[in-house]
């Protein structure tokens, strides 16, 4: 059977630049893109899509049917932040699409999902450098919790039904053409933009705040990597840890002021600080790379050359 895509959450953060990938790769027509709002034009023009609630099984079953969808991607959800202002919600999304698209493999009626999980898998108990693949895992926040029970039950499907279900726990994602939403390490994002707007950013996390991040082009290469690596190489089916970059506020800021020397940052400090103390500096990734030969590429002062040169024309 010849593979055909479904992405859920195709107009988020991920989803965006993902379906642009995927599609340039397999040909538009092969994926689908779909959203409970839609994406920008060109996500909307590059190909089909369909508006989609990521909580409604049978619409995702009549998509996958009219579509015959082979693989499909997971990638709404609701993330940190903006779960702890609605747990419940966050916990109904988080946790009912998941558990849509295992079921559908489970009855074969697709053959393949990848379902991202987090940093936020791990809590305060947590080792909180080079953080091993195995360790203690208390989650103290909505997210983190949603996760964690999302990766026992993508291990319980493949055990109990072979479900082919692959999965990488994301740092904080850093890209120039989508926004993130809702998430902890989104002030990495955001600091791009002000700095060119404003040559200043106020930030919500302390400046030695470290946490484990990415550039994007790094995070669509490893979901693309673990998709097509052979059956035998998975040998991790709840979620593999994944590393990239690791670094504070005022690493960030050293690393803008190359650019823009006149930059500065101030430090308020909110709700989301609280979040980020209880998740990892530093993540093992060891597995990953040893089973499907993952590698990241971008450096922190590789990343801030390339969002600077291509955020400059849009102030
Ligand atoms: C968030 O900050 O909530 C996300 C994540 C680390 O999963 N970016």
């Amino acid at each position: 059977m010849k593979k055909r895509i479904l992405i859920i959450g195709a107009s988020g953060q991920i989803g965006t630049e993902l379906t642009a990938y995927l599609r340039s790769k397999h040909g538009s027509h092969k994926v689908i893109a779909s959203d409970i709002k839609e994406g920008n034009q060109e996500l909307m023009e590059s190909g089909p899509f369909e508006i989609l609630d990521a909580m409604d099984y049978n619409a995702i079953q009549d998509v996958v049917i009219r579509h015959e969808i082979t693989d499909v991607y997971l990638m709404a959800a609701m993330l940190s932040a903006t779960a702890e202002k609605f747990p419940m919600k966050a916990w109904n999304l988080n946790m009912n699409s998941l558990f849509h698209v295992l079921n559908l493999a489970k009855d074969n009626k697709i053959e393949k999902i990848f379902w991202p999980s987090s940093i936020a898998v791990f809590g305060p108990t947590t080792p909180k450098t080079n953080t091993p693949q195995r360790t203690i895992m208390e989650p103290s926040t909505v997210y983190g919790i949603s996760k964690q029970t999302g990766e026992r039950w993508c291990e319980y499907y493949f055990n109990k039904y072979g479900v082919d279900v692959r999965s990488i726990r994301y740092p904080g994602l850093i890209s120039y053409k989508t926004m993130p939403g809702g998430g902890t390490t989104d002030y990495a994002v955001d600091i791009y933009h002000k700095a060119l707007k404003h040559n200043k950013y106020i930030c919500f996390l302390n400046a030695e705040t470290t946490l484990p991040m990415m550039f994007m082009d790094d995070a669509i290469q490893a979901t693309v990597n673990i998709m097509e690596a052979d059956e035998s190489d998975i040998h991790v089916r709840n979620s593999y840890n994944l590393a990239g970059l690791s670094f504070n506020p005022e690493e960030i800021t050293a690393s803008i002021q190359k650019h823009l020397p006149d930059f500065s940052i101030e430090y308020e400090a909110d709700f989301r600080q609280e979040i980020a103390d209880s998740w990892p500096q530093s993540i093992d990734d060891t597995e990953a790379r040893k089973d499907w030969g993952w590698e990241h590429k971008v450096s922190l002062d590789e990343m801030t050359g390339i969002m600077l040169k291509n955020l400059k024309d849009q102030y």
